[in-house]
């Protein structure tokens, strides 16, 4: 039996990979919504719909859990998806949360996502949750996921976009900034440099895989075949464009099925 794992685009490979790299043994299937994406901007009623839509199709592959690899469908469908159906079902945002909790020294956190993520106040709450002490600053930046969906990363271009996002927050003196979109960790480098140094970027990605394990161990789920798995891609739209970017983040070629 296969994780599955979706996300609104090319997002999710960024928890697929830590997947890979921590649980080299786990079948992955992956979709990934790229027709419709960006899902930031939508409603929340239509973000949960579209994720109940992949949900039932990747549930036809009998997987033994669901990871929602993508925070503005947590933030609007998690809750939902976890009642709909009997396998185990995780998003990325407590994920992040804590992983921005256990780094944090001075407790000032920075949050960046998409509108919907942002909007929903999902990370406050979950940050709030863990430790009420922290202060947080969040900050939509709906220009930087088209930025990865199409392939733009790593470019001049990007740099200027990611400048432009950061122009308020960067002038908050944060020790960790939680990279509160799986596009982000694309644009890691440009972000970086943006925000100096000292600024600890969090990506929920590490914390996604291992709580991902903690589950399966407690369930006794985890893969036991010898040999390494072959894992599925889908994609909603240009397989072209998923497949360059899956090869350059993922390091290898990928069966996918438009
Ligand atoms: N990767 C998604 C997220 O983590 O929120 C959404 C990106 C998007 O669709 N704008």
């Amino acid at each position: 039996q296969a994780i599955a794992i979706l996300d609104s685009g090319v997002g999710g490979l960024t928890v697929v990979k830590e997947v890979m790299r921590q649980l080299p043994r786990e079948k992955i299937i992956y979709f990934g919504d790229t027709a419709r994406a960006p899902y930031g901007p939508r409603t929340p009623q239509e973000v949960c719909y579209f994720t109940e839509q992949i949900v039932d199709f990747l549930i036809q592959f009998d997987p033994k859990m669901i990871v929602i690899a993508c925070n503005t469908a947590t933030a609007a469908a998690l809750e939902y998806i976890k009642k709909k159906v009997n396998i185990p079902v995780i998003g990325v945002i407590h994920p992040g949360a804590r992983a921005a909790i256990s780094a944090t020294k001075t407790g000032q956190i920075g949050v960046i996502g998409t509108i919907g993520t942002i909007r929903s106040g999902a990370y406050i709450t979950a940050l709030k949750e863990l430790n009420p002490g922290v202060e947080i600053v969040s900050k939509a930046c709906p220009a930087l996921a088209p930025l990865v969906e199409q392939g733009r990363y790593d470019t001049p271009e990007a740099l200027e976009v990611v400048r432009k996002s950061l122009i308020e927050i960067r002038y908050y003196s944060l020790d960790c900034l939680i990279l509160g979109c799986t596009h982000y960790p694309f644009l890691k480098n440009e972000i970086q440099r943006v925000m100096g140094p000292d600024v600890q970027l969090i990506s929920s990605a590490d914390e996604t895989a291992r709580e991902i394990s903690t589950i399966l161990y407690q369930k006794g789920g985890l893969a036991r075949e010898s040999g390494l798995p072959i894992h599925q891609f889908f994609c909603s739209g240009d397989p072209e464009m998923f497949r360059k970017i899956a090869l350059q983040w993922l390091g290898e070629q990928i069966e996918l099925t438009p």
